[in-house]
């Protein structure tokens, strides 16, 4: 039934008229609303006019105000009508979603927002199309040409056109997982960054490892530091801690870091070698570089080859900052100790892992997080103020420096677990962006001048790597913390912000968003500055020698040789020799010794030194630092995620196998057993086992121990096999725990192995058993010493 309306007051009708206007208005608004027009009229005057003059103006200038900003000025709406964009607003619908509520910004809110899950589904186009076949192409006749209007063709193609990104330039091979760092005690006294601020808080992390100098598709175990990046989404906005597993770095200020980066990477003209160091232009740049010595020493040692990342430190090299709320500072140093210990590879080891599973590390840290065997690392504190480190001999602002753990203690504040994979590899481990400028209130920078240039660098590497300027929206780098600004458009743009409001100061949009004020927002610590305007490096940023002596003095006997062969082996590739001089000349000034031994292996006599920089030799504070070891931190001595090879063949002796697997698997390793081929054996008591891997495609140094098995008829079928003998050496050479059971010690007197050291004693890693024994016990121990380095030689004998 129509209902009668009352005939419009001509004042109604003139308001209700000017409010639908979007051009002008009279001098008036309307006083009162009478539709939704007219109250979203009256609400945005009302709003403005609250707002008479920008009080913020007022207390913008000054010292006072630099350090301590207040709040910016706001003002609430009487309707969200009056800061909307359209009266339509409320209008809900599948699409559209229901309105965000005030403060509300649902691009950052959970992933399954973009989670695709096709279980049960049909295949459709990117418009949500179903497709009905998408086995052919559209053609004029099924003998006829292909026709332009297949759209669906079209589509798919195009797409996949355009599937691979710009790899980053350096760090592009790096696998990530997912976990969350919690915090043991609250660290309000020296920071208030938010994970810090409770015991027991816990914020979720994203992290990236990474090798540095190889291409993306590049083999894991190549001799390189890696890249340690822990992205922390705490509930202030995110905190990226941009870290790698080695304490310094190659240079001391961000000017040179391109010319590292050409230097190191693929030779311009042939683009060889891949992912490695070990040619021409890298040992040129570096022995004209005496400030990359200490560097070096921990990329030649074996730092940089790791057994797995779930088995290294990371650092974030840097000198940074932590702020208190009362505004106090002191500087920081980030530690990341992981609980397994940190393990290495050997050399040869990881040349062979390179070949037969360039992805080592990928499916090691994968298959572990898939096996509930969570990696976990202690969060550490080295923190120190300005006046402390007055006296020390280096400068904390120079990143080829670090700072003994004698000299300042590491702090543990909390560790981090990793405890789920990526659901996809493009979405979240390649897109994820890190940079060192993502701090948080209560993390700030030093003056670094390495640190510097990364504040600028990693943004913009993005622009390009990510197409544009919201890649901060991508899911995995948009904050958990809501983000507001009056930000606007680019490419790819997610955020659908309300209202016409994209400036500030406003009155429009109540003042909103406006500025947080000292109390919530971040302040920079207010460094005094007071310097000439130059390009330099201050004095103690001369000294290029002194660490680099202090960490090899503070390596094992084991430690050095390795130090010693791997200068050796990587000056061996130069093809130029007056750079391979150089280097070693440059290396007498770090350690005559280590200069010797590599200048030896190189078949040249020890050069006179480089000039040095610094003619009076610093004294350091300490001669010795045995935390720089990797021996300083085995782990907990267990065998846990550790992989070893069960060699089996028809006539094996079936039970002594299936008690070491099960001792194996009880104390959290993996025993596979490993045939002449996969697939079923029989045992020699009739009983059927089944191998899951051949020794063609896992071979031996794949394997972190061996056990040999029993079984005369067994021990003659992998007697025959050339790969059992490769098997065999690959784990005695590379030092790894081997069990041998009854008749096959036979196999290893035709491998060439002794049954005692070198020296005469007994070889702690060679668990000879007779027939009958069951040695899990002792196997399990000796496995759990990962290498047994009494057994090395140089060169190897087996
Ligand atoms: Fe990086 N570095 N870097 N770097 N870096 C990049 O950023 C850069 C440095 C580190 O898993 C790039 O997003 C400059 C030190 C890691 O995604 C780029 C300088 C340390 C990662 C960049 C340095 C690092 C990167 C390339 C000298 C250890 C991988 C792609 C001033 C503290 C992060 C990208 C990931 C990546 C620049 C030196 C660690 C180009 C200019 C020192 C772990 O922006």
């Amino acid at each position: 039934m129509a209902t009668k309306k009352s005939a419009p007051t001509g004042k109604q009708t003139a308001s209700r008229a000017a409010a639908r206007n979007t051009d002008s208005a009279p001098a008036k608004g309307p006083a009162a609303p009478s539709d939704a027009a007219t109250l979203k009229a009256v609400a945005t005057q009302d709003l403005a006019a609250s707002m008479p003059h920008n009080a913020n103006k007022l207390a913008q200038y000054g010292h006072d105000n630099a350090v301590n900003p207040p709040q910016g000025a706001s003002s609430s709406p009487s309707s969200l009508a009056a800061t909307g964009s359209t009266l339509s607003e409320e209008n809900t619908g599948p699409k559209v979603g229901s309105m965000a509520g005030p403060g509300i910004n649902a691009t950052i809110e959970s992933l399954d927002r973009v989670r695709v899950d096709s279980g049960g589904q049909m295949l459709t186009t990117n418009q949500g199309v179903a497709i009905a076949d998408n086995q052919h192409s559209l053609k004029a006749g099924l003998r006829g040409p292909a026709l332009l209007e297949d759209f669906i063709l079209r589509e798919k193609i195009t797409h996949f056109d355009h599937e691979r990104i710009p790899e980053r330039i350096v760090h592009a091979r790096g696998s990530g997982a997912h976990g969350f760092f919690e915090c043991y005690q609250p660290q309000t006294a020296i920071t208030k960054a938010a994970p810090f601020k409770e015991a027991g808080k816990i914020t979720p992390v994203f992290v990236r490892f990474s090798t540095v100098a190889g291409e993306r598709g590049s083999k894991d175990t190549a001799r390189d530091v890696r890249g340690f990046a822990v992205k922390f989404y705490t509930d202030e906005g995110n905190w990226d801690l941009v870290g790698n597993n080695i304490p310094v770095f190659f240079i001391q200020d961000a000017m040179k870091f391109p010319d590292l980066v050409h230097a190191v990477k693929p030779e311009p003209h042939h683009a060889m070698p891949q992912a490695a160091s070990a040619h021409d232009t890298f040992w040129d740049f570096v022995s004209l570089m005496p400030e990359s010595t200490h560097m070096l020493m921990w990329a030649m040692s074996d730092r940089a080859i790791p057994r797995s990342y779930r088995m290294m430190e990371g650092f974030g090299v840097h000198s940074f900052r932590l702020v208190n709320d009362a505004g106090e500072s002191r500087f920081v140093k980030f530690h990341w100790k992981p609980k397994l210990g940190t393990h290495s590879l050997v050399w040869d080891e990881a040349v062979k892992i390179s070949g037969a599973d360039p992805d080592f590390h990928r499916r090691d840290l994968w298959e572990a997080i898939e096996a509930g065997e969570f990696p976990e690392w202690e969060l550490g504190f080295q923190t120190f103020t300005e006046e402390e480190s007055k006296d020390w001999s280096f400068d904390i602002l120079d990143a080829t420096k670090l700072i003994p753990e004698e000299l300042v203690p590491v702090q543990i504040v909390g560790r981090m677990v990793l405890n789920r994979n990526p659901d996809n590899f493009f979405a979240e481990t390649e897109q994820v962006a890190f940079c060192t400028a993502h701090v948080v209130p209560g993390i700030d920078f030093s003056n670094d001048p390495l640190l510097a240039g990364r504040i600028h660098s990693y943004v913009d590497t993005q622009l390009t790597r990510l197409g544009g300027p919201n890649f901060h929206e991508i899911p995995i780098n948009a904050p958990i913390a809501p983000v507001h600004n009056n930000q606007r458009d680019g490419l790819h743009r997610q955020a659908v912000p309300r209202g016409r409001v994209s400036y500030e100061p406003n009155s429009l949009g109540g003042g909103c968003p406006f500025q947080a004020g000292a109390a919530k927002g971040f302040v920079s610590f207010p460094a005094p500055v007071q310097e000439d305007k130059v390009r330099g490096a201050p004095e103690k940023f001369a000294e290029h020698y002194a660490q680099a002596r202090l960490f090899f003095e503070s390596q094992t006997p084991t430690e050095q040789a390795h130090i010693a062969a791997a200068f050796r082996f990587e000056l061996s590739k130069v093809t130029v020799p007056a750079i391979r001089e150089r280097m070693v000349a440059g290396l007498v000034n770090a350690s005559p010794a280590l200069a010797a031994k590599v200048a030896e292996g190189l078949g040249m006599a020890v050069p006179d030194p480089l000039p040095r920089a610094l003619a009076t030799p610093v004294t350091p504070e300490i001669a010795q630092s045995p935390m720089l070891s990797l021996m300083a931190r085995p782990g907990d001595g267990g065998i846990r995620t550790r992989k070893v090879a069960i060699l089996v063949a028809n006539g094996v002796e079936g039970t002594s196998i299936a008690a070491i697997q099960k001792a194996l698997l009880d104390a959290g390793a993996v025993g596979r057993l490993v045939g002449p081929r996969i697939g079923a054996f029989t045992t020699a008591s009739g009983d059927t086992i089944d191998a899951d891997c051949s020794m063609e495609n896992e071979p031996g140094f794949l394997f972190d121990g061996l056990v040999l098995p029993d079984g005369q008829a067994a021990v003659d079928a992998l007697a025959a096999d050339g790969h059992t003998m490769e098997f065999i050496k690959a784990q005695y050479r590379h030092c790894k725990t081997l069990l041998v059971l009854g008749a096959s010690s036979a196999l290893l007197a035709q491998a060439g192995i002794e049954s005692t050291l070198p020296t005469g004693e007994a070889d702690p890693g060679l668990i000879v058993a007779a027939a009958g024994e069951s040695p899990a016990n002792d196997f399990i121990a000796a496995l759990g010493k990962h290498r047994h380095p009494e057994r090395e030689t140089d060169p190897p004998k087996v």
